[in-house]
Formats: C-alpha cells, structure tokens, sequence
C-alpha cells in the first residue's frame, strides 16, 4: 500500500515555518546540509561551529553555571515548568520538524515530542526533592549527612533517531540539577534541535535567566571531540553507536571527567508457550518494526519456543504484510522511510549475510518504492535463522527482525543474553515462574527487561540505558539524576568533644 507524497520543495516550507513559530533564527552559512528522509534532495545550507566555537559555548556555558548554581532548585524548576508549557503549545510543530528530518511518522514524532512534556513533569517535580540520606554517626553529637550539588557544564551528543527527546531527557534534569547544557544534536537532524532549544531559550530568558544556560553547537566530529576534550564539561552524555562509545568513554576518562553512555542494542523478546498471542503479535510488530526499526530498544530477536513457533510466525507474517508503508505525513502510514540512504545498503547488506548465514526471508527483505517520494523505503523483514551468529549478534539500524528457536527456557534465557549489547529484552508468557525467572539474578542482563510488552517504548519515570556495550549510563527517571550531581558526605559535630572515629586517640 502506498500513501500520498509531500515534495522537497514543500517540505522546505514546512520545516521554515514550524522553525519561525518556535522562534528558531536559522543561522546562516554552510558546511552542514539540513536534509529529508523523505526525498533523497537537501533542503538548505548551515554553518558548522569551529573548535574554538564550542570553547566558547562551553565557557559561557560556564560563567551560566557560576549563577545557576545558586539559583533554588525549585526555582529552576520554574523554568523546565514554561519549557514544558511552550513545548504542550508547539507540540505539532516540533513534531513536524521531527517527521521532516528523520521521517518518523505523524504519531510517533507527536509521542517524541510528548516525551519531552513528560520529562519536564518529572523534572519540575524533581527539583523539589534532590534529596540526600541522613546517615547514623558512630559517634555521640554527630550528624553524618549527604548533600547533592550542581556539578558543572553537561555535554549532550545525541543520535538522529531521538533527535529532541533524548535531549530533553538530558537538558530538563540537568537544568534543576543545576548544570547548563551544550548540545550537539546529529548531523541528520540540526532543525529539530534548533527548533527545540530556540523554545527553551524562550523560558530560560522569560524567567531572567542567562540563555547561555542552553546552547547548540552544530557540526560533525571535531564538533563532538571538542566537547568530549573539554576539562570544563563535566559529564559528557552520549548517545550512539558502540564504536563511538568506544572512542569517547576512555577519552572522557583520560581526563577524570563523568560520561553517561546510551549505546548499541540488540533487543530480543521470547515468546513461550503459554504467550497471549493476541497482545504478543502486535508487541512485537511496534517494537520491531515502528519506527521503521530505528530506535536503540527496537526488537532485533524474536526467540520463539518450538512448539508456537509456526504459528507465531503465520500471525506475524501477515501483520507485516499489511504495514501501510509511505509518507510518514499521510495518515494510515506506519512505516516510514529509514533516516538515509547509508541506512538503506545497511539493511540490504544485513539481509545478503543473513540469507548466506542459511537465514530464510518469511517476508520483505527488499526495498520499497514509494510515489513521488526518493527517500529510502524498505519492507520490514522476518529472517528465521539457523544460529546465533555473524549478522544476528550484530545492531543493524533497520527493521529486521531475527527469528530463533529454543526448547528449554534456560537456553531461551542464554539466548537472551548472547550478546554483546544489554539494553532492552522481554517475555511474552503467562506462567509466572517463567516471568518472574527472567527478571531475576539469574534471567536477562539487559537495563530494560518487560514482561508481556515489547523492548520499545519506555516511559520516562524509570531509568533508561543498559549494561555491556550498550554503556552501563541511566537517563530519564528513577534516580538518575545522581549522575548530573556531585555528592558531598557532610560530617557536623555539635558536641563539644572531639571523638575520633574508628575509636582512634590522638592528642589525648
Ligand atoms: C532511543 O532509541 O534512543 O523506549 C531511545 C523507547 C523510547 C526511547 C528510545 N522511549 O523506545
């Protein structure tokens, strides 16, 4: 099925006037090519920021620190509270830009967009709490506390699939910790953010705050290197591949500074006898292949116990052969393009090595064309492989879905871990010593792990991120706001002796 077509020319427009009714000037200049996964054509030119430019953005972004830190916390919640309110305002707007950029569809770019409103929420709600223990002192007139402070400049690098959201997560808990940001989005998707931190710009300087509090620095590598190079950026967070993690973990390290990594996954959900077919089938077809396959938690593995295994597979056979795949503005489309055309030899590449792995392709495994529209459109596949092995350890960025096989949940469970990646997993089962098996000590090592919903689509009061190659870093909620804050551990003594602990005499 193919859906209407929106040509370059009107795309241009578009993304200019959502830019102009957030507030967003466009810097003039080239070395960067604002672009469509739409069309295969560009849209316009921007500049890029040089080395010394981010050295400047980072020591305004310092000289905003100094004052913010001081600011109350609630108070700066103030401002996360309007950023919320414009962002409830421009919501199609922003979300316009997103489907522009990465060709997410209408709803999906709507629910990115919501996730930064969510977020905001939390932090707002956060920046009343940032609490510390009180710890019991060994020793009589004592008070052994823990205090969270700001911690300095945050560096955010985010990847083009979550061009605002994974900002968000990032900026609207750094801001009521106490730390400005200095963002660089993708190469792939500069509007966006400068659409999204020209709205937040908007609130930090309705409430009289510095605006250097929330900059952009636009570019590729070198871009990123002079911010993971910065002593004064105190943590880096970075979302991306493993090779890239690779590259920036040690490097932040080097110089003793903090780094949150968001990197690779290779999801799997297995699917047991007793699973419900009915909610299985359609968790499996949004994780693997909403957002055309794109997101770090989409399903990559479908581990399928024998005996459910033909029809498991029937169901979602014919679920993916009705997928609606086309502009991801039409309405009824629920696959849009992949993000470029690189994304689209990945996806051939990974089909050829599976198929030559003794893979067989249930359905896609090829590119689709869409009328009018040149951006890179594939059909999302089913490959049943043999084994565990080359191409199925591996993360491609497309919607490909892995099917394996198993008879014991022990070798289900190993499956599950069987790679290097630890981000997202799930179990589709009803028998709850299997459930409750795969949650424990001895079950999945992924960050994320779901009982009867799919790897994608977390909300943002829990933390997100994952273990091994994917980076070990916690965004969004739960309690990993630590990471955007120093701990101090206070010992006040109110006594008026001086006893040493451990019970050590000295002077005595
Ligand atoms: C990502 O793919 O980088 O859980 C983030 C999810 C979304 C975030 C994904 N809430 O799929």
């Amino acid at each position: 099925m193919t859906l209407t077509s929106t040509p370059t020319t009107d795309l241009a427009d578009r993304a200019r006037a959502s830019l102009d009714a957030l507030g967003a000037v466009v810097p003039e200049g080239s070395g960067l090519t604002a672009r469509t996964a739409l069309h295969a054509e560009t849209l316009f030119d921007l500049p890029v920021h040089t080395a010394a430019a981010v050295a400047g953005a980072v020591e305004r972004a310092e000289a905003a620190f100094l004052a913010w830190r001081e600011v109350p916390a609630p108070r700066r919640g103030d401002v996360v509270r309007r950023f919320g309110e414009l962002l409830r305002e421009h919501k199609d707007d922003l979300a316009d830009l997103v489907t522009v950029e990465t060709g997410k569809i209408v709803s999906e770019a709507r629910g990115e967009v919501q996730e930064m409103i969510d977020i905001c929420d939390y932090a707002v709600g956060l920046s009343r709490q940032l609490w510390g223990k009180s710890i019991a002192s060994e020793r009589p007139g004592h008070r052994l506390a823990e205090t969270w402070h700001p911690l300095g400049v945050v560096g955010v690098i985010s990847a083009f699939n979550f061009p605002v959201a994974v900002w968000a997560w990032n900026t609207a808990v750094a801001l009521v910790c106490g730390d400005p940001v200095v963002w660089k989005p993708s190469e792939l998707t500069p509007l966006t953010a400068l659409g999204a931190s020209a709205i937040l710009r908007q609130a930090i300087e309705e409430q009289g705050y510095s605006p250097d509090l929330s900059q952009v620095v636009l570019g590729g590598r070198e871009v990123g290197e002079a911010l993971v190079d910065d002593p004064r950026v105190a943590l880096l967070s970075a979302t991306g591949s493993v090779r890239m993690g690779r590259e920036v973990g040690p490097r932040v390290a080097a110089r003793f500074g903090r780094s949150l990594l968001e990197l690779g996954g290779n999801n799997a959900a297995i699917v047991a006898p007793s699973a419900d077919l009915r909610i299985t089938v359609p968790g499996v077809v949004f994780a693997a292949a909403g957002t055309a396959g794109q997101r770090c938690t989409t399903l990559r593995r479908l581990i399928v116990h024998r005996s459910v295994k033909d029809e498991v597979l029937r169901r979602l056979v014919t679920a993916y052969e009705s997928l609606p795949i086309g502009d991801p503005f039409a309405d009824g489309t629920l696959v849009g393009p992949l993000v470029d055309a690189r994304a689209g030899d990945a996806f051939e590449a990974a089909v050829s090595k599976a198929v030559a792995q003794g893979g067989s392709v249930l359905v896609g495994g090829e590119r689709a064309s869409v009328d009018g529209l040149t951006g890179t459109f594939v059909r999302p596949t089913i490959i049943d492989m043999p084994a565990q092995e080359g191409i199925v350890i591996e993360e491609t960025f497309a919607p490909i879905l892995y099917v394996l096989t198993y008879d014991d949940f022990d070798e289900a469970i190993a499956l599950n871990n069987g790679v290097t990646q630890g981000l997202s997993s799930a179990v589709f089962t009803q028998d709850q010593r299997e459930a409750e098996r795969f949650l424990s000590a001895a079950g999945s090592d992924t960050g994320i792990a779901n009982v009867n919903i799919g790897t994608s689509g977390a909300e943002i009061g829990g933390a997100f991120g994952g273990e091994k190659e994917t980076g070990g870093g916690r965004e969004s909620g739960s309690d990993s706001w630590h990471a955007y804050m120093r701990m101090a551990t206070n010992t006040v003594n109110y006594s008026t002796e001086l006893p040493l602990a451990q019970g050590v005499t000295f002077l005595d």
